[in-house]
């Protein structure tokens, strides 16, 4: 018998959403999942090299908060389980494919492989090896859009950054200074911990002294909430109100959403720690299904229309593949390219 923490409650029918709105949130996940798995079945052909950290299962976390935001506008920031957060984030999924091939062609130009997916252009402001280490890059972010707007009178610096990191993350010394000063300062910031119950093989419960992380958000005076990460809807509502707040100057916001991967830490991990009751627990909990379903429930969307979409994304997923495959390698001649930023 697991003991699972009791996942917060939320009703459809307080939020609205649109046929093509529903659509878009599904194929958004449908890309993310998709992705990765093709991206393990690449890995164990021997066509990438180095840890690569799948997002399987926490797919309504990643695209309830971008698409809440303004891809390619607002900032974003992740971890080393990143491809998805870029693919959000607007990243073509034949850039995300060729960055982890290491080819020349991959948003960081083959220099990042699978923890470090970076792009200026869609404001996706990196994957990071080190836990906790993008939440201060992200405070940063959201500092300059506050300082632009306020202080240089931008009036159009009115972007947000979306902070995602993990819930072993959240024990970090980094995450404890970044929350406190952008309280402070009311920075434009949602601090959004995917807690998927696990640190690797360290259950959170084992290693945390309140795991309810939301709870920290007092200690800062700030607000946090908690949200079923296994909901797209409810992810959705929690961070349009956050986005809202940000942009209103009213400050941060700290979500944990509650979720789980599907797959091992890492695509070289066994995956024997967690127990096949709490995983049956949570697969039934898959949020593409729960997407999917609404939508047919509701009338939002069809059989066919729900497949046309797999099929459009399993096509792009099959292309990012060609391009990735044919694209070159970068050349040994550029090895000290791309290290400072006025080399584009
Ligand atoms: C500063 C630091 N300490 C330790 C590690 C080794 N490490 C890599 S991933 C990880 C677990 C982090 O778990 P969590 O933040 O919950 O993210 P998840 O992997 O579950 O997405 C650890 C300890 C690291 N990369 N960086
Ligand atoms: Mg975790």
């Amino acid at each position: 018998m697991v003991q699972e923490r009791t996942l917060p409650t939320f009703n459809p029918a307080t939020t609205q959403i649109t046929k093509e709105e529903g659509l878009w949130l599904y194929e958004d996940m449908v890309l993310g999942r998709l992705f990765e798995d093709k991206c393990a079945e690449m890995y164990y052909r021997g066509k990438m090299f180095g840890f690569v950290h799948l997002y399987n299962g926490q797919e309504a976390v990643c695209t309830g908060v971008v698409q809440s935001m303004r891809p390619g506008e607002d900032y974003v920031c992740s971890t080393y389980r990143d491809h998805v957060h870029a693919l959000s984030a607007g990243v073509p999924a034949r850039e995300v494919m060729a960055e982890l091939f290491g080819k020349a062609t991959g948003c960081s130009k083959g220099r990042g492989g699978s923890m470090h997916m970076f792009s200026a252009e869609h404001r996706l402001l990196g994957g990071y090896a080190f836990v906790a280490e993008g939440i201060p890059v992200a405070a940063g972010a959201a500092f300059q859009s506050k300082y632009r707007r306020e202080v240089l009178g931008d009036k159009n610096a009115d972007q947000v950054t979306a902070c995602f990191f993990g819930d072993g993350a959240a024990n970090n010394g980094q995450f404890f200074e970044t929350l406190n000063m952008a309280a402070l300062w009311k920075l434009p910031i949602l601090f959004v911990v995917e807690n998927n119950k696990w640190a690797i093989g360290m259950s959170h419960e084992r290693a945390t002294s309140q795991p309810e992380i939301y709870k920290k958000a007092s200690a800062f005076n700030m607000v946090g909430v908690e949200v079923d990460g296994m909901d797209v809807l409810a992810v959705r509502a929690v961070a349009q109100e956050a986005v809202a707040r940000a942009r209103a100057g009213e400050g941060p916001t700290l979500i944990e959403a509650l979720t789980y991967r599907f797959r091992g830490h890492s695509l070289a991990d066994p995956d024997e720690m967690r127990s096949k009751a709490e995983k049956e627990f949570w697969f039934a909990r898959d949020p593409i299904k729960k997407l999917a379903a609404y939508l047919l429930e509701q009338n939002l969307a069809n059989e066919g229309e729900i497949k046309a979409i797999d099929r459009k994304i399993q096509d792009v997923i099959d292309e990012a593949v060609k391009f990735a495959e044919s694209s070159p390698e970068p050349d040994p001649s550029e090895l000290y390219r791309f290290v400072f930023a006025e080399d584009e």
